[in-house]
């Protein structure tokens, strides 16, 4: 069994969910997997990535996530320089703005750490050496606000993550080679879902969008996702009419409405499986 990382360890006790580890080289560390994700850009020197019973080699301007649960370690390291950007994914909302909308957010953070395998690494991003700067200026005001703690570091580090998974993304979104292009499709049926949930959605056009049949599109979905495309639909008009509830005065059935349930009642219903509360309860709880 590798050894698990704990978030208590490796993040400040005051709770904040995003840490800078830097190494300079990197030291060998025994196979482990981690409670949180990871972000890793190499910045120099050589090595070899282990994941499961795969491996690739990495070179200065690589960029890849490592979501919590996969093992992974680094072989043949010859000055292998790197930066792990810790962070707890469900602690930080990501969903904000226009993220979600960029094809190459769920591209380089959802689908490739779920499929290199069967992309065989071919899909990994790598960056020029003007973007690697780009990021790296982002990395270093994160690493400061880290470092320095006062307050609005939390507003200010944030935002800091925010620029490089929003960059990152879109540096994804340029890759030329089929097989990002291929998950950059997948990408894009992800990011309609997202930007047109409140619509009637239709599995066969998101299937067009991703240039898949339907039934592959919904079985690669599933495997990446964790979900089927329509609960996964639900859930975002859920989390939607969630926001609406806290934050707006609007009655029940206009935000069931307005993220795109056609009953009210079915919303009610699936909205208390979900969140364990009513609709009007989970108003009163949350509204100040
Ligand atoms: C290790 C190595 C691991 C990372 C930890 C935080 O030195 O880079 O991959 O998870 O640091
Ligand atoms: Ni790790």
């Amino acid at each position: 069994m590798p050894q698990t990382l704990k978030t208590k360890d490796w993040f400040h006790a005051d709770g904040f969910p995003i840490a800078v580890e830097r190494r300079h080289p990197q030291e060998p560390f025994a196979r482990h997997n981690h409670e949180f994700a990871e972000v890793v850009l190499v910045t120099e020197g050589r090595g070899l990535h282990v994941l499961g019973s795969e491996s690739w080699p990495l070179t200065p301007g690589d960029a890849f996530v490592i979501s919590g649960h996969r093992a992974h370690e680094y072989r043949e390291m010859e000055n292998l320089c790197l930066v792990n950007i810790l962070f707890q994914p469900a602690r930080i909302q990501l969903d904000t703005g226009d993220l979600t909308r960029l094809p190459g957010y769920h591209a380089l953070f959802t689908l490739e750490p779920a499929w290199r395998r069967r992309h065989n690494f071919k899909s990994r991003l790598h960056l020029s050496p003007s973007e690697f700067a780009v990021v790296m200026s982002y990395v270093d005001h994160l690493d400061e606000e880290l470092r320095a703690r006062t307050p609005g570091f939390r507003v200010m580090a944030t935002a800091s993550f925010l620029q490089i998974t929003a960059y990152l993304s879109r540096c994804y979104g340029r890759a030329k080679n089929p097989d990002s292009r291929a998950l950059l499709r997948i990408g894009e049926a992800i990011s309609h879902l997202e930007s047109h949930y409140a619509e009637e959605i239709d599995v066969d056009r998101l299937a067009t969008i991703a240039h898949m049949s339907k039934r592959s599109f919904i079985r690669a979905f599933q495997s990446a996702m964790g979900n089927s495309p329509i609960a996964y639909l639900i859930q975002t008009r859920l989390n939607r009419a969630s926001e609406a509830l806290r934050q707006s005065d609007q009655s029940i059935t206009e935000i069931a409405f307005q993220v795109g349930f056609t009953d009210s009642n079915y919303f009610t219903r699936q909205f208390t499986k979900n969140f364990g509360v009513s609709p009007r309860l989970y108003r009163r709880q949350h509204q100040s």
